[in-house]
Parts: C-alpha cells; structure tokens; sequence
C-alpha cells in the first residue's frame, strides 16, 4: 500500500507513535509518507521505503496565525496526486484529519485515498472539547473513512462526547518494539545517571500541565526518605520550571537530573529501577508501556485508559490522581523488596510481548487498512476504484 502519515513532529505520544507505525509499515513492504511542518522527532536515520514531505508556508505579512491546514491539506493533495496514495492516516484529530478531508474533497470527484483518523487523547478529551475546536474535531473524524482509538477509555469518550454511534470506532492500542524496548540494553548508563548503590526513579513525558510534574517530584521527595535514590526527569515542556522549583523548594535538587529532550527514551528506561506516571488524565499512557518492555515497573495515576495499560498490583500499582502519600508508599513497597520488584518486572515485560508487541498490533492497523480500502458492495463499484474512492 501507499500510506501518507500526517501527524505533530513535536516530542509527544502521538507524533511517537505515528513514527514508529510509518517506520513498522515501510519494513513491512509499504511504502510510507510522512507529511508534516518538521521531520518527526523519532523519524531518524534512512529507512527504504519511507518518505518524509515538509510542509512549505508562505509567512505573508497579513497573516497573524500562518493558516497551517490548509498548507497541510495542498501537501496531502500533492504527495496523493505524485505518487498515487492509496490511504492518509491522520495522527490526532485537528488538524490533521480536517485537511486530509480537504486534501481528498480537492480531488472533485476523482478517485481519492481513504482517510484513517487516529485519535490520541487530548484531541478528544481536552483540546476537542473547546467550544473553538469541538464541531470540526467531530466533523473531520465522522469524515474519516475509518476511525481508530488507542484504549477503550477513549473509544468510550469519544462516542460519549462526540455523539459517535456505537461501531464505529476501532480500538488499536498504542504498541513498542520488543526487541529495542527491553531490559537488557548495552552500554547501559546507570552509572552515568545516578551513583552506585541508588536506585533510580525515572519520568518521561512532554512536560505539560495534564502530567503533574510536581507530583512526581513530590512521590520522589518522599521516596527518598527511605531509599538511596535519584529522579531522572526525561524530556521538556512548561511545567519543566515549576517541576525544578519544587524540587529546589525540597531541597532534593541535587538529587534529580533533568535531562532534557531525547529521542532513543529506549535507552534511559533500560536502567530505570521504576517509572513515574501520576497524570491528571492519560488516554492510554505509552511511555509507560515503553518502561514495561523495558522491565521497569510503574506506579501510576489509575486515571483514563491507564487500567488497560498497568496491571494494578502486577506490573506497577494505581492509584488516585494526587495522591502522593499513595504513590510513594507503592513506589517503596516495590523498590524495597527484590522479589516484588523482579515480580513486577517480569510481568511488565510479560504483558508487553503478549498484548502490546508490534508484531501483533501493527497487522491491525494493516487489516483496518484493508477493510477501508474495500470497496463497499455496491452495484456502481468497480474493481479499478479498488482503495480510491470516488466522490
Ligand atoms: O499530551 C500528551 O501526552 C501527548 C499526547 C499526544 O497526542 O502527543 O499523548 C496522547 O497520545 C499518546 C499516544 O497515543 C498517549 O499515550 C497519551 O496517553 C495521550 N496523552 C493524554 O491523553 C494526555
């Protein structure tokens, strides 16, 4: 198939996954093209197969906002008209699913790819939900010849707030690499993150409000009482300052390393002795499935579609948003004792082979394709629009 990915290139769930889709579906013999403002944050290196379109703009002076969708939407067109693409798979709702259905409507009634939109989480829960954004959120996503979340917790939002009948959304759960995501990664950089004898607790994330960055200082804070250790801070955003603050106000600055942005996280949680995650809301959590793969246990906000992600008392512990108190005694409970923490280990591990590989949740994603692509049974379809709509 000719699939084009649009999606954020910005560090973040969404563009991590669409990347990693694009990176699975080109080793598997299609041919992908990722359109977007920037290349993807982990869309490194040559990959056979893969494409990457900037976005071009012109920056007039008469445009305050630089309209982006519909500089996005003339790229779909032209990168679907040069190579003859078959589907676009658009990553986060707005804008993305919006200007790949502009993208398709240029065609004026030739044959034109399907549409798959993925929704990610705040495109639904949070920015979807502004009076600014909510009817183009649900106009584009109806649009989309096919519609996927990436829990149960966001299917169920979605239909809930977007009025979206009952079928119509397919759930695909965000995936990891098995095989670069595990425990057992050489040279490992423990000794370079944290001194010999502690134990390291680490958090990944995009740094924005929704995570609650102080309260992974504060469960840390507390941890720390009790059991050698350091925070790793992995990644950057606006609450990066309030989360330094914090710590300083602790007086444990000394003891958390904010490292900033970094594409390979596969790396990082391969010495990671646990995983923070005490988000305020998460639709499905992946950097937390990267710390299962990678043997790390997590404690965790039960909050979303976390539940479906963090097996509460096997791989990690869940508990209510806020509670700190909670959360470190969970933390303690698992670094203090080595037979609950190899118990964990072994299950996050377990549990991201079993459900979450890549190797069985990408064929799904291939098989909604082809579902798409199919033409409905219709007497006026005829084999050659096969996978290119007419409209
Ligand atoms: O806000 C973020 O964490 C980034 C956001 C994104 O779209 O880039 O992440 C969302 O999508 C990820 C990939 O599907 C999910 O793992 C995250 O849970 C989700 N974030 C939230 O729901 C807050």
């Amino acid at each position: 198939m000719k699939i084009a990915i649009t999606c954020y290139p910005t560090y973040g769930g969404s563009g991590a996954v669409a990347t990693e889709l694009g990176l699975a579906l080109a080793e598997r013999e299609h041919e992908v093209h990722f359109i977007s403002y920037a290349q993807p944050f982990r869309l490194e290196g040559f990959h056979d197969r893969v494409f990457f379109h900037e976005v071009e703009m012109e920056h007039y002076p008469l445009f305050e906002h630089p309209p982006y969708p519909l500089a996005l939407a003339v790229s779909i067109y032209d990168v679907a008209e040069k190579y003859g693409l078959d589907l676009v798979h658009a990553h986060y709702a707005i804008p993305h699913a919006t200007s790949a259905w502009i993208a398709t409507e240029m065609f004026e009634g030739r044959p034109s790819p399907r549409i798959v939109t993925t929704l990610h989480g705040t495109d639904i829960t949070l920015v979807g939900q502004h009076p600014s954004f909510h009817s183009i959120t649900r106009f584009s996503t109806l649009k989309s010849d096919g519609i996927t979340a990436v829990s149960e917790y966001l299917r169920r939002e979605t239909e809930k707030s977007f009025g979206v009948e009952g079928g119509r959304i397919r759930v695909i759960p965000n995936f990891v690499d098995t095989d670069r995501y595990r425990r057992d990664r050489k040279p490992c950089h423990r000794a370079s993150l944290a001194p010999k004898g502690h134990k390291v607790l680490m958090h990944v994330s995009n740094f924005r409000e929704v995570k609650r960055v102080e309260d992974v200082v504060e469960v840390y804070a507390r941890v720390r009482r009790r059991i050698p250790s350091t925070l790793v801070m992995v990644g950057d955003g606006p609450d990066r300052p309030r989360a330094t603050q914090r710590a300083k106000a602790l007086g444990i600055a000394d003891d958390v390393l904010f490292l900033g942005k970094h594409s390979s996280v596969d790396e990082l949680l391969a010495c990671a002795d646990l995983f923070l995650l005490p988000s305020e809301s998460e639709s499905f959590g992946l950097a937390a499935l990267e710390a299962l793969a990678c043997g790390t246990p997590v404690v965790a906000s039960r909050t979303g579609g976390l539940p479906e992600v963090v097996d509460h008392g096997e791989s990690g512990y869940l508990f209510p948003v806020g509670d700190v108190e909670a959360m470190a005694e969970g933390a303690i409970e698992i670094l203090s004792s080595k037979e609950t923490w190899k118990r964990m280990s072994e299950a996050g591990r377990r549990i991201a082979e079993e459900r979450f590989a890549s190797h069985i949740v990408v064929p799904r994603y291939e098989a909604h394709y082809e579902e798409v692509l199919s033409p409905a049974p219709t007497p006026q379809t005829s084999p050659a629009g096969k996978g290119r709509k007419g409209r």
